[in-house]
């Protein structure tokens, strides 16, 4: 029966439109939409109706039933325009004013640190190249001469993604990477980059740190190249005067391995507390590339040699700037990050 749909429409809209807060409108939503509403009431005569006139009248009550919803969730709206308005007109708002302006930023500790060794690098021919901080086992280790099992893999506490990925606990997996895009061309190449730790948080150790890894490849290519470097990297960033020294040490893709140190930047050798009474400071791990790595890479240990260095980025910085605690680099306080 439209003319009974239609009327029922008129009447709704004109109450609609009267009611004029939120409270109104849900008076009118139960009044009619709700499930003893006016609607339900009109769709519930479908049965005393003759069966041929039932569909039309079944389709044009479903009809007004969405009209009142679309009509009802549009004054819905108009009023809470109308009383956002309100609000700011009462308030006397502007929302003309331009902004506050942001300051500028400025690069984080780390990332200058990066970009100094990046530079110090350049100068030395070496580029930069990036590799994946989710890496495979095989690549973190397998190929770093440190297959299954292998009780040095017990270096590094390691964060697994799955039996075969992990987030890599070290740079060097790059090592492989760059040899095997680069054979059978020399390298000289940095390999910067975020690395994980399973570790104890402390005032020395972060479960997320940064590293930057070297490595060069090449036809006789020996110890003395890699200690001048090392030398060299540690006069340009700490000064023309400083000092290395070097001790033997164990890694499975170097052979030999080393640790480099470097007279304290501090007290200049005499000992203080920041060197703790020794005079030295560790600048990293480092050694001949081992024959098996530089096989896996693809170059024949028997025509080509090369040396890698792992330098931390964090703990370096924290010496220069005597920061005590290396939880601050990624605290996020503003007051710490300002002075650098
Ligand atoms: C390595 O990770 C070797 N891959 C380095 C290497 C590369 C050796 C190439 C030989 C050839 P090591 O675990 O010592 O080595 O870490 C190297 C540097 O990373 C440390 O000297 C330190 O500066 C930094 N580092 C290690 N663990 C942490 C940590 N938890 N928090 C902050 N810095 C760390």
């Amino acid at each position: 029966m439209p003319e009974q749909t239609d009327s029922l429409l008129e009447e709704a809209l004109q109450a609609l439109e009267a009611a004029s807060d939120a409270a109104a409108l849900q008076v009118w939503r139960t009044g009619y939409l709700g499930r003893k509403g006016q609607v339900s009431e009109l769709m519930k005569l479908i049965s005393t109706l003759p069966k041929e006139e039932r569909p039309a009248f079944g389709q044009a009550a479903n009809e007004l039933k969405r009209t009142l919803e679309t009509a009802f969730e549009a004054r819905q709206e108009a009023l809470a325009r109308e009383e956002l308005a309100g609000e700011l007109a009462a308030e006397g708002l502007d929302v003309t004013l331009p902004g506050r302006p942001i300051g500028p930023g400025h690069l984080h500790i780390t990332t200058q640190t990066l970009r100094q060794n990046y530079a110090i690098f350049a100068e030395m021919g070496f580029q930069v190249y990036e590799s994946p901080d989710v890496e495979t086992d095989e690549l973190n280790f397998g190929l770093l001469n440190m297959p299954p099992h292998h009780p040095a893999r017990d270096m590094w506490d390691t964060f697994w993604i799955s039996d075969e990925i992990v987030l890599r606990t070290h740079t060097s997996p790059g090592q492989i990477r760059v040899m095997r895009e680069r054979h059978p061309e020399p390298i000289r190449v940095i390999l910067p980059g975020k690395c994980y730790r399973y570790e104890q948080i402390t005032a020395r150790s972060e479960h997320q740190f940064y590293q930057v890894e070297g490595l060069a490849v090449g036809h006789g290519i020996t110890m003395t190249d890699l200690i001048g470097t090392l030398t060299e990297f540690a006069r340009r960033l700490y000064g023309p005067e400083r000092r290395i020294r070097i001790r033997g040490s164990y890694f499975p893709f170097t052979e030999p391995s080393i640790e480099a140190d470097m007279d304290c930047i501090l007290c200049l050798g005499e000992g203080c507390r920041v060197c703790k009474q020794s005079g030295w400071l560790e600048i990293g791990g480092a050694g001949m590339v081992h024959p098996v790595v530089l096989q896996n890479g693809g170059y024949d240990p028997e025509e080509w040699s090369g040396f890698a260095f792992g330098l931390g980025v964090e703990r370096p910085a924290m010496l220069k700037y005597e920061i005590d605690d290396i939880r601050l680099f990624y605290g996020n306080d503003l007051r710490f990050l300002r002075q650098f």
